[in-house]
């Protein structure tokens, strides 16, 4: 193994010894399970009743806890959603990728369709494929180009997905349409859809114009742009008529759409890719959860996330196919409270902490950013329920999947994942990772590797400066924190104390950045 000597501090390194002692080889797992990722939005480290929440009851997710894998060293790729989601599914860092940073409803296809994404995996695999949800990650040829009157292509069935069932990119953002399969669904042709992120449309009122018409929500940042179901938006559209989704259905809609895909394919093993709604702006719960949390919206909102956990559950349950399925549940990025809407999450949160002990928040380069929730529950592999601290990181979900599915005989398929994560992710092995990269919204890195975290310099503000109440972490000095009882003290930088291991991770880090595949070179 090698190793990296910074003085009193030694640092193991990669190197294909070090991964083939991890177990990676050309194994071929027979079960063929069915997958469910429930990707939550904003949904924080500390959101869940598993993960100490107060003021709101998650007994689906708990129960996927209690019964499966909880992990508490798991991170999303970045702290905000579209790089984060590129990297879950291409298993490439987004930084690699021009125009990964959050995305427009009117902006193209990101992954392109000559990508290797984790559907190919499982259409490789013989699966059926799908995915529910918000996607944020473009759709069509051309920026501002799509034609929502007509298919929109390239879109989900050209990068590996069967069938599709989305949000195009938030539900803050135009258009507000469920698209099926490339086509605007229920679309109503009395009613054409245009879509600008340049200019209002003539005679359509707009939030920052009509407060009155905002009889859903208002918005206390941004969001002042066209008005649909009462509801300011980022962005303009006209048309949409009994197409327009309703905030307090969306839930709904892609939950029974998800449980008619098992339904109708149980039979045969098939992946889903459910990416959910809540708990992202703007919050507008079914009034069947309004009041279920103590802390309004934003905490009904977690607790109708919940609800479709148990929905898909059931089904699972009721086409008998449970046993066999991997769920996976995690969360985009870290959590926020006022993002953009007066709904209160601020003045309601009380006792909850959205990001349990953690620093920072959305956006941030804290921990608070991109530590998410992370279950993985498989009865029929997964026997004992445990919680594990080894390091996780989103970026390996293709690998992983590939290794699980038999694709890739224990090579890695994506540029920067590695499938030997397989065994952590299942419990198999707890060292995890032995490093993980997160971005934070200004692009600023950080390396944590054998407990030390590192920020690279960059400089900006220290508040997020349009709105929510988070520290960004930015800073134009290095950052070095150390685990202390277990836990990063992010409170207490030491990098001025220990030059040589900051240093030492600097490289590292330029590594990783400009090398793919430098985790492992399977031999
Ligand atoms: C911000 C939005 C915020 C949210 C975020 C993306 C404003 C003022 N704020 O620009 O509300 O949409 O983008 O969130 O417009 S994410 O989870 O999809 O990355
Ligand atoms: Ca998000």
């Amino acid at each position: 193994m090698k190793t990296l000597d910074f003085g009193i501090y030694s640092l193991a390194l990669v190197s294909p010894f070090f991964v083939q002692a991890q177990g990676c080889g050309a194994e071929k797992e027979s079960s063929r399970p069915n997958v469910v990722l429930i990707y939550a939005d904003d949904l924080g480290f500390g959101d869940l009743g598993c993960y100490g929440a107060k003021g709101v009851s998650t007994p689906n997710a708990d129960r996927l806890a209690a019964n499966g894998l909880r992990f508490t060293n798991a991170h999303a790729v970045a702290s905000t959603s579209t790089p984060s989601r590129y990297s879950l599914l291409t298993g490439e860092y987004p930084w690699r990728k021009p125009g990964t940073d959050v995305a427009a409803g009117n902006a193209a296809m990101i992954v392109s369709p000559e990508q290797y994404t984790v559907a190919d995996v499982f259409k490789e695999a013989g699966y059926r494929t799908a995915a529910f949800g918000k996607w944020h990650l473009g759709l069509g040829a051309e920026t501002g180009k799509q034609d929502w009157n007509g298919e929109i292509s390239p879109a989900l069935a050209d990068i590996g997905f069967d069938y599709s069932y989305i949000m195009a990119a938030t539900a803050d953002r135009v258009p507000c349409v469920f698209i099926e399969n490339g086509n605007v669904a229920n679309y109503d042709p009395t009613a054409p859809i245009e879509v600008s992120y340049r200019q209002k449309f003539e005679g359509e009122p707009i939030g920052r114009d009509n407060p009155e018409l905002l009889y859903n929500l208002k918005h206390s940042h941004g969001h002042d742009m066209s008005i649909v179901n009462g509801i300011g938006r980022i962005g303009y559209m006209k048309g949409g008529g009994t197409a327009l989704w309703k905030d307090e259905n969306i839930a709904d809609s892609i939950t029974y759409k998800a449980v008619d895909f098992i339904k109708a394919n149980s039979e045969q093993p098939f992946f889903i890719y459910f990416a959910t709604n809540d708990v992202h702006v703007p919050r507008f719960p079914h009034e069947r959860f309004r009041g279920s949390s103590s802390m309004g919206l934003r905490g009904d909102a977690i607790a109708q996330f919940d609800w479709s956990v148990g929905e898909i559950l059931r089904a699972l349950e009721d086409e008998g196919v449970l046993e066999n399925t991997l769920i996976i549940l995690t969360s985009d990025n870290g959590p926020v409270l006022d993002d953009g809407y007066a709904d209160e999450a601020e003045e309601l949160v009380g006792e909850h902490s959205p990001t349990g002990y953690l620093r920072g928040g959305k956006y941030s380069t804290f921990e608070g950013g991109t530590r998410v929730p992370f279950i993985v529950h498989w009865p029929s592999m997964i026997k004992e329920s445990a919680v594990k601290d080894g390091l996780v990181s989103q970026i390996d979900f293709l690998d992983v999947m590939a290794s699980i599915t038999g694709v890739s005989g224990g090579q890695r398929l994506s540029p920067d994942g590695a499938p030997i994560e397989k065994n952590s992710w299942l419990g198999a092995d707890d060292g995890g990772r032995p490093f993980a990269v997160e971005m934070a919204a200004n692009h600023t890195l950080s390396l944590i590797m054998f407990g030390w975290k590192y920020v690279e310099p960059k400089g900006g503000p220290a508040m997020v400066p349009w709105g929510p109440k988070i520290e960004t972490g930015y800073s134009t000095d290095p950052q070095l924190y150390k685990t202390v009882d277990g836990e990063l003290d992010e409170n207490n930088n030491v990098a001025a104390e220990n030059p040589t291991l900051v240093n030492g991770l600097k490289e590292e880090l330029e590594r990783i950045r400009n090398t793919r595949g430098y985790y492992i070179e399977c031999r």
